[in-house]
């Protein structure tokens, strides 16, 4: 069996900095580390933390007051913000740059009283959080999920609307959806592209380019992971088998009968760690030396503000 490694994969610069800001932290202060939601969705990850004594809450209530919290690479809702100044927390903020650039602009659209849609999907913590920066009681933000959620909105003035999209969505979707929007509301007005980040589209177009080589694909990721879900949906678009593993002990011997070429993904949140796994496992099982795909060099780096570990309760 040959194993072909898709590039880029794994860990994105958002993911990184998020998982730096909480050791960090660790280490500066001596007390409790308190994470708003987990801190990327990643089982991994997450137990990693967990053991180093970190506590993963999903509401502030649970947070005793003057506690340090810190903010998922996902985002939080401006209530949020509210509720852990209200409790004199300090926050630290591992909220990715390119989801925070979506709260703003939703939140200049709200202060501007323009209707605004958003294209994700409903229950995930990052809608949740963008929803949340639109605060103005008299205009609206709707959310969408698909084309046929288009014919289901009521808009008051076509002429003044805004739209904008989760970051980890599936960039073919998200293009068929963009396209019957501006067909209904040929006013409407965008970001330039869509708001899916660079990780998440190198990730699908690496996912493509591997799927034309392999007759399998792994992708390594948890099932409440968006952007490793959507390598999933993609690699099944193209016609290749393909599954979702949390890490090794996941896969299924008889998954792999008759496969001479594996292909191996990870989501933007899943450490190379558990792709190495993978590959020493195949590798026992006779699999040659795993070949790298060729793919784009990504650069992006977030970096962490110097002020951010100060004792004072800030937001950067
Ligand atoms: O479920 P998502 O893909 O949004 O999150 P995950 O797996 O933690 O990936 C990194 C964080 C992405 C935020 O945009
Ligand atoms: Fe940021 Fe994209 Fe990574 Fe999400 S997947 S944390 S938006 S770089």
């Amino acid at each position: 069996m040959n194993i072909i490694l898709s590039n880029p994969r794994g860990f994105c610069a958002g993911v990184k900095r998020a998982i730096l800001i909480v050791e960090q932290a660790l280490k500066i202060y001596k007390k409790t580390i308190y994470v708003k939601h987990e801190i990327v969705h990643n089982e991994y990850v997450v137990n990693q933390l967990r053991l180093k004594g970190v506590i993963f809450v999903e509401n502030i209530s649970q947070i005793p007051d003057y506690s340090i919290v810190i903010f998922s690479a996902h985002g939080v809702s401006k209530k949020t913000i509210q509720e852990a100044k209200k409790k004199h927390l300090i926050i630290l903020n591992a909220i990715c740059p390119l989801v925070q650039k979506v709260h703003r602009e939703v939140s200049k659209s709200s202060a501007q009283s323009i209707e605004t849609i958003l294209i994700g999907h409903k229950e995930h913590p990052e809608v949740k959080g963008i929803l949340g920066q639109y605060t103005n009681k008299n205009s609206k933000i709707h959310i969408i999920e698909n084309v046929q959620d288009i014919k289901n909105l009521f808009i008051k003035n076509h002429q003044k609307l805004n739209f904008f999209t989760q970051t980890t969505l599936s960039i073919k979707n998200t293009k068929k959806i963009i396209t019957a929007l501006k067909n209904k509301f040929p006013h409407i007005s965008g970001p330039h592209k869509e708001d899916i980040c660079y990780a998440t589209t190198n990730r699908q177009r690496a996912v493509y380019q591997l799927s034309k080589k392999v007759n399998m694909i792994l992708v390594i990721g948890s099932k409440n992971s968006s952007n490793a879900n959507r390598l999933v949906e993609l690699g099944k678009e193209t016609g290749t088998y393909t599954k979702l593993i949390n890490s090794v002990i996941d896969i299924k011997k008889k998954w792999l009968k008759n496969i001479n070429n594996i292909g191996i993904t990870a989501g933007a949140s899943t450490p190379e760690i558990l792709v190495k796994e993978v590959v020493q496992y195949l590798k026992k099982l006779d699999a040659n030396e795993p070949i790298e795909m060729l793919g784009i060099k990504e650069k992006t780096v977030f970096k962490i503000s110097k002020k951010m570990f100060s004792t004072k309760n800030i937001l950067n």
